[in-house]
């Protein structure tokens, strides 16, 4: 490496003088020590999380990186933005920016900051209603993380759903809407965390952020400790107090209403006091041993006492016509009592966001010509007790690593066939083997589970394990307990495990077959659509239908989610797409140290070497003849000022035949394309010492000189 390379490292990494796994790790490392956190890979931007405020994301780096083209600065991920927004504006093109890496890597952030970004290079012309849906697309943000994401024991702000943003763009490429589109909430948060984590953010901003008069109607304290959904996992404190005014405000900029903002606040509360509930049996009765909990949850619900008692201590049940009411015993209260406060947050989610979405159109807005999708999900994680949410989430994990996996090397064969240039394949793992171990009909582990459920009688979380232990016996991502009996990690016959494309993952089976059919009772859905809280009557239409009337059977959490997956992809496929690949340097949100192994990991799993091979192997660089003509032209005297003597291709095979470069490069239909780092070099130096004094020509020619 020359010196400059030493102390900051190459910026793409296809400049790499060769391209092995310690070259790539040092080059990672020498940039993250020097405050480097962006490289790229072709056009892919590998953005590591610097875990510090860093001072690149103002007014003066927008100027530089708006409209540029990506070779013409340092790596920057606004340069990625703007790539999207220049397919949009110069080309019509939709196109989608993806955001992977695992939780903790910088994804939410980088969504953020992308966002920002093209807020900020649009609506020259100043238009109130555009200022408003940039402003209302930013605000959204801090309304989502305050219910959405939740302290975890990877991410102190880990997103528990995963977003996908349209936000569209008038023929001006000025934004005038957006789409959110969110995918399964991890809703069990909210009756249960683990050692260390928090519920969702929302809980603690109402306790300690909100007013002593909010707080008495709510009749809550202050304190976490005193509910139940909240004293289970981590006593620390974060922001509250500052984010639940940012919550506030944002409520204000997306024009929701007090009283909509108020059904909001007071669900938060319900559920408080809906988790301090319990029951006790007494001579086959069951009564509720704190009636104050359930009086403030019917108060807050505005839902009648008697009606709120009657169904978390009973059910109705129809059988052939007949309606008759059951008492649940304990178990089933306390479980009735718990999917109930899980289904209220989770519809009030949803509900948030469709509401959110009504606000970000302009009105009177029909068209819109392109969009930029933003994807930002959940990464990949592993905590120490994996449940059916961590299998969706790392299942959503695998199905975007696939994506990009098809589509980074679909895209360069693809480009070099239709410029009709020759090409090798690249090996690379592909993970399209742990898809559909997950997906596949009949065989995956979704349809086992789905069987499972839908199985008359009685079915046990045991039962299902014995099922997929039995089916995925030889499936070389699964490992049953069965088949190693001496490994030490699953000792206890309640446990599988997936080979993910992003480590090993082992899932407690426990609670599966509940979470998976996602039973609410009946009881529950009319009590809420005949509450007097017409937002929250509105939440629930369900609610309406007659008693007797015999329900279809719902779609599976897994089967919906499976959809969903399987939708966000065709819809990403639509769109040119754009990648930011996070990393995380360490596990201890440390800004200074670099875990050799973790990045190496990473690195690996993400597949980002193939990604440079499959580059290299191509050609490090492509541009469009007059693209190229245009940046070079000065450096032959055939192309300067212009060539006259044929096409742009003609006047470039000029100018690479005279600069000695033919061997290097091959023309492609509409493009040229250069092999090796060192031409591209030459020609930058060869134009940077042309520059001077093509500057003081133009110079001399703008005051008439010459
Ligand atoms: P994630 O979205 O990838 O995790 P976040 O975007 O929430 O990760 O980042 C985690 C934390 O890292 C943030 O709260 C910041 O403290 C820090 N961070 C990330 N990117 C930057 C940056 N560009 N500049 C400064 N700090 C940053 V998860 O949602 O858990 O998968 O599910
Ligand atoms: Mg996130």
């Amino acid at each position: 490496m020359a010196m400059k390379e030493k102390e900051v490292g190459v910026e793409d990494f296809v400049l790499l003088d060769e391209v092995t796994l310690e070259n790539f790790l040092e080059n990672i490392k020498v940039r993250f020590d020097s405050r480097k956190i962006y490289t790229y890979i072709g056009e892919v931007c590998v953005s590591m999380n610097p875990y510090r405020q860093m001072n690149i994301y103002g007014p003066d780096n927008v100027n530089k990186y708006k409209g540029r083209e990506l070779f013409e600065n340092t790596p920057h991920i606004f340069a990625i933005a703007d790539a999207a927004y220049r397919a949009i504006k110069q080309r019509h093109r939709d196109t989608c920016i993806m955001i992977s890496g695992e939780s903790g890597a910088g994804k939410t952030e980088a969504s953020k900051i992308i966002m920002k970004y093209i807020a900020a290079i649009t609506n020259a012309g100043g238009q109130n209603e555009i200022e408003r849906v940039k402003n209302v697309l930013i605000q959204s943000n801090a309304i989502l993380e305050t219910f959405g994401n939740a302290k975890t024991s990877r991410n102190d702000n880990s997103s528990r759903f995963g977003k996908y943003m349209d936000i569209e763009f008038d023929y001006k490429s000025d934004p005038v809407g957006g789409v959110i589109t969110n995918y399964l909430l991890e809703k069990s948060r909210v009756i249960q965390q683990q050692p260390g984590e928090r519920n969702f953010h929302c809980f603690y901003q109402l306790l300690r952020g909100s007013s002593d008069s909010d707080l008495k109607q709510f009749y809550l304290n202050r304190d976490p400790s005193q509910y139940f959904y909240t004293n289970q996992g981590s006593k620390e404190t974060l922001s509250e107090q500052n984010d639940y005014k940012a919550t506030t405000n944002a409520f204000k900029a997306l024009g929701f209403t007090n009283d909509e903002v108020s059904t909001i606040w007071k669900i938060i509360a319900a559920i408080l006091h809906l988790g301090n509930i319990s029951f006790k049996s007494e001579e086959d009765n069951i009564v509720i041993s704190n009636q104050a909990s359930l009086q403030y949850a019917a108060k807050l619900l505005l839902v009648t006492e008697s009606d709120m008692r009657n169904s978390v201590t009973q059910r109705v049940i129809a059988a052939r016509g007949d309606v008759m009411m059951k008492f649940h015993d304990v178990t089933q209260a306390e479980f009735g009592r718990d999917a109930l406060a899980k289904a209220i947050y989770d519809r009030l989610f949803t509900w948030i966001i469709s509401r959110i979405n009504k606000s970000i159109v302009v009105p009177g807005q029909k068209r819109y010509n392109n969009v930029i999708g933003v994807l930002d999900i959940y990464g990949f994680e592993i905590f120490d007790v994996n449940s059916f949410e961590q299998f969706c989430i790392n299942y959503c994990n695998e199905k975007l690593q696939q994506l990009f996996i098809e589509l980074v090397l679909k895209q360069e064969q693809e480009e070099y066939n239709r410029e009709g240039i020759e090409w090798t394949n690249i090996d690379y793992f592909n993970n399209q083997i742990i898809c559909e171990l997950v997906e596949q009909p009949h065989k995956g582990i979704i349809s086992i589970m789905d069987e499972a459920c839908l199985t008359v009688g009685k079915v046990t979380d045991q039962t299902l394990l014995d099922a997929m232990d039995t089916k995925l016996a030889n499936h070389p991502h699964y490992t049953s307990r069965q088949l190693k009996p001496m490994d030490k990690e699953l000792k206890h016959r309640e446990n599988f495990r997936i080979t993910h494309y992003a480590g090993d993952v082992v899932y407690k089976i426990t609670g599966f077959i509940e979470k998976n059919r996602d039973t609410l009772y009946q009881d529950f859905k009319r009590l809420l659509y005949h509450s007097k809280d017409k937002n929250l009557s509105d939440m629930w239409p369900e609610g309406a239908q007659d008693i007797a009337a015999t329900t279809k059977r719902p779609l599976t959490a897994g089967t919906l989610f499976q959809k969903s997956m399987i939708d966000l992809v065709a819809t990403l496929l639509k769109k040119e797409p754009f990648y930011v690949r996070c990393i995380k340097p360490n596990d201890t949100k440390s800004p200074t140290i670099f875990d050799d192994e973790r990045v190496e990991h990473q690195v690996r799993y993400l597949g980002l070497l193939e990604n440079v091979r499959v580059r290299r192997a191509g050609f490090v660089h492509r541009q469009r003849y007059d693209k190229f003509l245009l940046r070079y032209k000065m450096i032959s005297q055939y192309t300067w000022p212009n060539f006259k003597a044929g096409s742009d291709k003609d006047g470039v095979k000029v100018l690479v035949k005279e600069k000695g470069f033919a061997n290097d490069v091959k023309f492609g239909k509409t493009k040229i394309f250069i092999r090796s780092p060192q031409t591209l070099f030459a020609l930058e130096k060869a134009r940077n010492e042309m520059m001077p004094h093509i500057v003081t020509l133009l110079q001399k020619q703008v005051r008439g000189w010459i």
